[in-house]
């Protein structure tokens, strides 16, 4: 039967009773039945609020309903679903009551349009409308009622709810675009590696920005300090390059709690009692208040060491050390490594990818060294082979990744991965999952449920991609480790490859650009840590590690949670689960940013 055409919404209500009268003009009558044809979503009775749908989405979402929903209603106190585009609370509870939406799964037009594309009930917690009422939604979600649940934290064994790469589940906004892998994701995904990120919001007023821990401090991406924490990542940096370690780290910490602290800083006694705020920091920030600058950090940028070891340490693979070996014979540019190198500018490279495949397969297998140091290759390097090659390739590495173009790049190799190896999960990790607008590399963990499949899936994926012509370069393949309870080694147990990326001509985004892509393959017991581990900043998980270690006697990294008295391992089934465990309140990524 067919629905009238939408008409411009009346003037808000607050009550149930209200809503009903002031509604039924725009919405269908009360359960007009659809021709039974092109039923694909069985037994649910949807609600529009038209509020805020310009008159051609309307029409849209309407001739979506008419032909695939089985019920549209009037009234949304019948409603299963409710689709609005309205964000907000407040704005909602002009149209819905605030309590009759608490029973309610509340999602934007995506989900209606995904469910049709896809012929089946989502998960509506993926398109969650109203923040505040995620878990509510994930609750009532009628997909609950039709199936084994995907919804919670449960451990069983279901289908999974999408044709789309899990992963985008992780990214609701990432649902309006075209997924072209339409199969074989179907496979039995137990739901906890779906789950999304918990919906619970960060507890800021449980977070506490004095503690000691930074994985106890909210920090955001740019603080209100951050031209203070920008002059002090200067000093950082320089004790860093010069492998000043202890010294380096101290500047971290101090930085880490800056980035923290939620006030402008406008006189020094706000922050001396902060921890790692000494009398050096206290007395740059003191004049940092005074004259908007730092007289070290500024001495600092002006020299000509740390301009020339900046600029080799900008090489990808080139470490503090070499950086200084370059320094000690002379060479000042970019231009003098060239030629110290034997770069040939405007000659074809000198290593052919599947040359450099081989030899960084198989000789270079060892030099990461677990989190604690700089992805493994900032202090000792990769040695000169590699380093001609990304000398060849900087220019394209040294432009920053658009978040549209990370999250095309995961489309396309999880489309890749799940012809290689159906059921597959992932979660862009990294900066870009703090939020950060640009990248410098994109880092992606994977997982299946069944661990078996892990076991050698990355040295495949990556020979696939390879083949494929989407990765030119691997600087680092490793082959699976056991755990090591006694941490004798550095090693986190997980397959890795760090690798130069392509996005295909058939990508939506076709640059060409040479991209940093580092995947992180982990058995699905270990998956959440290696996300946590992986999304970093590097103070946060730093700290996550001393505060498991201080307050637990535990050992984490991204390969696990071990007791140390007996090596015992846990497997938190969420990322917030993990939180829990280790005693600590859900910080969400956005707020992970403990790092310049
Ligand atoms: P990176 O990719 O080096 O950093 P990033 O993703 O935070 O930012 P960008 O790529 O834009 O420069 O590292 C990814 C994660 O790996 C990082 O967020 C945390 C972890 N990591 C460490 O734990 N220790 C380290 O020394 C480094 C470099 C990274
Ligand atoms: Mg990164």
């Amino acid at each position: 039967m067919p629905f009238k055409r939408p008409a411009p919404e009346p003037h808000p209500r607050s009550d149930s009773q209200s809503l009903e009268s002031s509604s039924s003009a725009l919405q269908p009558s009360k359960h007009a039945r659809l021709e039974p044809s092109e039923k694909a979503i069985p037994d649910v009775t949807l609600y529009i609020v038209q509020a805020k749908l310009d008159p051609s989405s309307l029409s849209e979402l309407f001739r979506l309903a008419e032909r695939h929903a089985q019920r549209l209603c009037s009234n949304a106190t019948e409603a299963d679903v409710i689709i609005t585009t309205i964000r907000m609370r407040r704005r909602l509870e002009r149209h819905i009551p605030w309590t009759l939406a608490k029973q309610k799964a509340i999602v934007t037009p995506q989900w209606l349009r995904d469910c049709v594309k896809q012929n089946k009930v989502l998960p509506c917690v993926d398109y969650a409308a109203i923040q505040e009422l995620r878990t509510e939604t994930e609750k009532n979600c009628p997909e609950c009622n039709l199936a084994p649940c995907l919804c919670g934290d449960s451990d069983s064994e279901v289908e999974t709810p999408s044709n789309q790469p899990a992963s985008s589940k992780h990214r609701p906004t990432k649902a309006g675009l075209e997924e072209t892998q339409e199969s074989d994701m179907h496979a039995k995904i137990p739901a906890r590696l779906l789950h999304p990120d918990p919906s619970i919001p960060t507890p800021l007023d449980k977070l506490n920005y004095a503690s000691r821990y930074a994985c106890r401090r909210a920090s955001p991406l740019t603080c209100p300090n951050q031209e203070l924490v920008r002059e002090l990542d200067i000093v950082h940096r320089s004790r860093a390059m010069e492998s000043e370690e202890r010294n380096a780290l101290s500047y971290q910490r101090a930085i880490s709690v800056i980035k923290a602290y939620p006030h402008r800083i406008t006189s020094v006694s706000q922050v001396q009692k902060l921890p790692f705020i000494g009398q050096k920091t206290g007395t740059m920030v003191e004049e940092f208040i005074d004259t908007g600058k730092i007289e070290e950090a500024q001495t600092i940028l002006a020299s000509d060491r740390f301009k020339a070891l900046s600029l080799f340490t900008s090489v990808y693979g080139i470490g503090p050390n070499t950086a200084h070996r370059l320094y000690s014979l002379g060479l000042r540019s970019i231009n003098d490594l060239e030629i110290y190198y034997g770069v040939e500018r405007d000659e074809p490279q000198a290593t052919g990818p599947s040359e450099l495949q081989e030899v960084e397969m198989q000789k270079r297998p060892h030099y990461w060294r677990g989190q604690d140091q700089d992805k493994g290759n900032r202090k000792h390097g990769l040695g000169d082979s590699w380093i001609r090659i990304a000398l060849e390739l900087r220019e394209d590495l040294a432009i920053k990744i658009p978040r549209a173009e990370v999250e095309e790049m995961e489309r396309i190799v999880m489309a890749e991965l799940a012809e290689l190896e159906p059921g597959c999960v992932s979660t862009i990790v990294g900066g870009y999952r703090r939020g950060k607008p640009e990248s410098n590399d994109v880092d992606i963990v994977f997982t299946h449920p069944d661990a078996g499949v892990m076991k050698g899936l990355c040295k495949r994926f990556v020979r696939r991609l390879y083949e494929r012509g989407m990765v030119s370069h691997v600087m680092h393949l490793s082959g699976f480790h056991g755990h090591n309870p006694l941490r004798t080694t550095h090693w986190d147990s997980l397959e890795k490859a760090l690798t130069v990326f392509t996005l295909p001509n058939s990508s939506q985004i076709h640059n060409g650009i040479r991209r940093r892509l580092d995947m992180i393959f982990a058995p699905p017991e270990v998956y959440w840590t290696a996300v946590i581990g992986w999304s970093g900043s590097i103070m946060f998980q730093r700290d996550l590690r001393q505060w498991a270690k201080d307050k637990l006697a535990m050992k984490f990294d991204s390969s696990g949670i071990t007791r140390r008295y007996d090596s015992k391992m846990f497997f938190p089934k969420t990322e917030k689960e993990a939180f829990d465990l280790l005693g600590l309140e859900w910080v969400a990524p956005e707020w992970r940013n403990a790092d310049a």
